[in-house]
């Protein structure tokens, strides 16, 4: 069941991409304790018949990064468990059923950069732009940032956005390898929206691999990379879904390889 339109994410489904929508404008979708738990609930939940994910934010911004008005009176265990909570939420969009393509604008900062950097594809319009205020708060990441941040853009890129406060607007993000997909403003959900649709017509097995197994891969040295590589490869091409898909094209029914356009 799709959750209500007040909630803080919103969940409508367009054909088989379910659109979940970060809520909370007014706060510029700064991410408070329900946020975060509402968000990794909506990917714990998302629609059966739903075979790719769009995550945006509603308003002028994608987010703000975490609610700093209930980062007040933690003490160091509480701080380990709140982060812990930003985890394992944004552990459960980059190890969704189905892959995430997020769709930014206005500001992603701080924790709003850590949701984007946990999903599989980022589309970013003109008017993102992309920050790490920790260093200004006095704080650190705790959603993830130092971890999957410099895996996209580098451990170099992170630590000037951290100590000096560094914005990087969006044709920055999207040279340093933010974002794969730079689009006007107004039109990145119609963008998110069409590459989600491409995703959810491919194999099943395929996105599952995409998902789970290459960023394990990534993670492994070269020799027991390979391996695993060979193992997910063989199973991929053992479902019938792929000899259906192989068939087709040796049968001249399936789309060629078109030139970028
Ligand atoms: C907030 C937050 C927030 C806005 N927590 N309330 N994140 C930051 O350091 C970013 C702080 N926010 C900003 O720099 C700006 O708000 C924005 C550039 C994002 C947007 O500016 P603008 O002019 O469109 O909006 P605004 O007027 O600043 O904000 C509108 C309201 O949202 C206002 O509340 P109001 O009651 O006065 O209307 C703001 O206080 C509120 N608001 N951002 C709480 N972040 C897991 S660890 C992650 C660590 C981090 O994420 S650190 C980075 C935190």
């Amino acid at each position: 069941m799709n959750p209500p339109a007040d909630s803080l994410v919103t969940c409508a489904m367009h054909g088989h991409v379910c659109l979940l929508t970060l809520n909370r404008p007014a706060k510029r979708n700064a991410v408070s304790d329900a946020l975060v738990d509402a968000l990794g609930g909506a990917f714990t939940r998302l629609p059966a018949d739903a075979r790719a994910v769009v995550l945006a934010g509603a308003g002028d911004h994608f987010c703000a990064g975490l609610d700093l008005s209930e980062l007040t009176d933690r003490d160091v265990f509480q701080g380990i468990q709140h982060s812990r909570n930003w985890h394992a939420a944004l552990d459960r969009i980059q190890y969704a059923a189905v892959p995430v393509v997020a769709v930014l604008h206005g500001a992603v900062v701080g924790g709003g950069l850590e949701i984007a950097s946990a999903a599989h594809v980022r589309v970013a319009e003109k008017s993102a732009f992309y920050a790490f205020p920790e260093g200004q708060r006095g704080i650190f990441v705790g959603g993830g940032g130092s971890v999957r941040v410099p895996r996209l853009i580098g451990t170099a890129r992170v630590a000037d956005m951290m100590l000096t406060g560094r914005v990087l607007d969006a044709d920055e993000g999207q040279a340093a390898g933010l974002t794969t997909y730079l689009v006007e403003p107004g039109h990145g959900l119609a963008k998110g929206l069409a590459l989600a649709e491409k995703i959810a017509a491919n194999a099943p097995m395929t996105n599952y691999a995409l998902i789970q197994a290459l960023p394990r891969i990534a993670e492994l040295a070269p020799e027991q990379g390979l391996f695993m590589e060979s193992l997910v490869a063989a199973i991929a091409q053992a479902e019938p879904a792929a000899k259906e898909r192989l068939r087709a094209f040796l049968d001249g029914k399936a789309g060629k390889v078109g030139r970028p356009s």
